[in-house]
């Protein structure tokens, strides 16, 4: 089945790393032989929100930082669908900070992809939540004083049931763990590195390149939130899963499916209408 879409990813400036992202989706959702009827793409707002646009699939796109619940919701009424955040840090990590945490707790089996530009790029530049203290944009001019958020340690704190890390520009990687994470049973986060290259001069392709290495084997919890820690280079690869009980499956999931009392309901409506 072909992902491929009539609309033209043209709203993205020339270099940009979600052109990479996109392709690379688009690959994974094929070799996975997921089709467009049982595929649900939800974003939020900004450049990497767009992406869903560009792919043959459904589409629900939410208000800023609300793509994770809406996901919760779309997968709890239908368990066939293929759930699929793709959205941006400041999007997923800074307005839906709130949503990211506690649906980690929750553990609806879904996938969370993060286009990790490090800004916010649609409003041009300002320094998201993951930007390095000593980041200096317009808004910013004396840097960024706030602690850097560290999405990867955030949800390991959490008990994440799935997540790692990839590099836009190492495609055959990003394909695998986009592989990994959509066949994982629960919640998996994929923080996907994507160079802006308009807005942000300091994490360059080349800087993310020369900043990374390749994780090797596997970790348990503790050791996995040191590699998470670690600064001086920035791992990639998968650095912690586990099974879990996922949301859809316990009975709270399934309020919908509880019988409404029609008499007591009328009453109600009848003692509230003028
Ligand atoms: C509640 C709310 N706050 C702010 C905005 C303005 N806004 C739109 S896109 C955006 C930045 C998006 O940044 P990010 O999620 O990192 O995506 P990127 O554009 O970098 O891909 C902001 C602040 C908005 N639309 N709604
Ligand atoms: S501003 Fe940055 S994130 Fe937006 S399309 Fe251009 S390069 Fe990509």
């Amino acid at each position: 089945m072909k992902f491929d879409s009539e609309n033209q990813n043209g709203a993205w400036c020339p270099g940009c790393g979600n052109h990479l992202i996109l392709l690379t989706l688009k690959s994974a959702l094929e070799e996975l032989g997921l089709t467009s009827q049982n595929t649900v793409l939800v974003s939020g707002i900004g450049q990497a929100a767009k992406t869903p646009q560009y792919v043959r699939a459904n589409y629900f796109n939410g208000l800023h930082g609300r793509a994770i619940p809406a996901a919760t919701g779309i997968k709890a009424a239908n368990e066939e669908l293929n759930v699929i955040v793709v959205s941006g840090d400041g999007d997923i990590y800074g307005e839906g900070g709130n949503h990211f945490i506690h649906a980690i707790r929750r553990n609806p089996n879904i996938t969370v992809m993060v286009c990790n530009n490090m800004v916010y790029a649609l409003t041009k530049g300002q320094a998201s939540p993951t930007a390095s203290s000593d980041y200096v944009t317009k808004m910013q001019p004396k840097g960024v004083q706030d602690e850097t958020f560290n999405p990867i340690l955030t949800a390991i704190s959490q008990n994440i049931s799935f997540v790692a890390r990839a590099f836009c520009q190492d495609r055959e990687q990003t394909k695998e763990l986009m592989k990994q994470a959509i066949l994982h049973k629960g919640f998996s986060l994929l923080d996907i590195f994507q160079p802006c290259v308009t807005f942000n001069k300091i994490n360059t392709f080349p800087w993310f390149k020369q900043n990374t290495y390749y994780l090797e084997g596997e970790f348990n919890r503790a050791q996995a939130f040191e590699k998470s820690l670690e600064t001086d280079k920035l791992p990639l690869g998968v650095f912690y899963k586990t099974d879990r009980a996922v949301f859809e499956q316990n009975p709270p999931a399934k309020l919908y499916e509880n019988k409404v009392n029609k008499e007591k309901l009328k009453k109600v409506i009848n003692i509230y209408s003028i």
